[in-house]
């Protein structure tokens, strides 16, 4: 995977753990690597390492690292450069996971390395839609999740996430998703504006 990926894991450790946390990681998933060049491809087991390393010295699951990596990466990607290809790629939730192999062939374009996903959203009513993903990576699903987590946090959505269907079963992830605006700040203006 390109280094970007790395770089984000390296960001997300050390700002929510520190670098003493992430000194450690590095130590245990056995790499001898200063910084992460974004631009550079690494094998896909140095990701994968990482993930493991991360997992037994912060005593979290790796499914749990996973979901927390998918929603920072929509966000470090924001303010890493990415943030007008984000905004391209959709102003609402459906518009975007409908853009997302689109974005990933533009990206795929100029750097040739990149071995994206492909997802398939498929719209069921205003609130649920059912999303395929397939991939030639194995055990990203959780990461998935967190993806759409971060998505449901930038277009302020309240999500309820099933994964209906795994790889092992029958060749891609689906996930039924239930998203709905979340109410609260309007509700809470609106009691600031009647006490005022
Ligand atoms: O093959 C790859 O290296 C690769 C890297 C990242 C493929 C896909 C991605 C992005 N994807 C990560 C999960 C992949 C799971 C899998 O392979 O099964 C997340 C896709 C995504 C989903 C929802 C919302 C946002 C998403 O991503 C936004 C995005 C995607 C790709 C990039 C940036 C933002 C990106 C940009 C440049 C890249 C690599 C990825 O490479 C560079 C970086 C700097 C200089 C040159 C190339």
């Amino acid at each position: 995977m390109y280094g970007l990926v790395n770089k984000a894991i390296h960001n997300m450790v050390v700002e929510k753990f520190g670098e003493p946390s992430w000194n450690k990681i590095k130590e245990k998933a056995g790499l001898d690597i200063d910084l992460f060049l974004s631009m550079e491809s690494y094998d896909d087991a140095v990701t994968y390492q990482l993930v493991g390393a991360g997992s037994e010295v912060l005593d979290i699951p790796a499914y749990d690292i996973l979901v927390e990596f998918g929603k920072y990466w929509v966000e470090f990607t924001a303010e890493q450069g990415y943030g007008d290809m984000l905004k391209m790629a959709g102003n609402n939730f459906v518009e975007f996971l409908t853009n997302l192999d689109n974005m990933h062939a533009g990206i795929g374009y100029t750097y040739p390395n990149l071995r994206p996903p492909s997802f398939t959203c498929e719209v069921i009513d205003n609130e649920n839609l059912i999303l395929q993903y397939r991939s030639e990576r194995e055990g990203l699903a959780p990461l998935v999740v967190g993806l759409l987590y971060g998505l449901g946090k930038r277009f302020n959505l309240d999500l309820k996430i099933d994964h209906v269907k795994n790889r092992e079963q029958c060749a891609y992830d689906e996930f039924l998703v239930q998203h709905s605006t979340i109410q609260n700040k309007v509700t809470y203006i609106e009691s600031i504006n009647e006490s005022v």
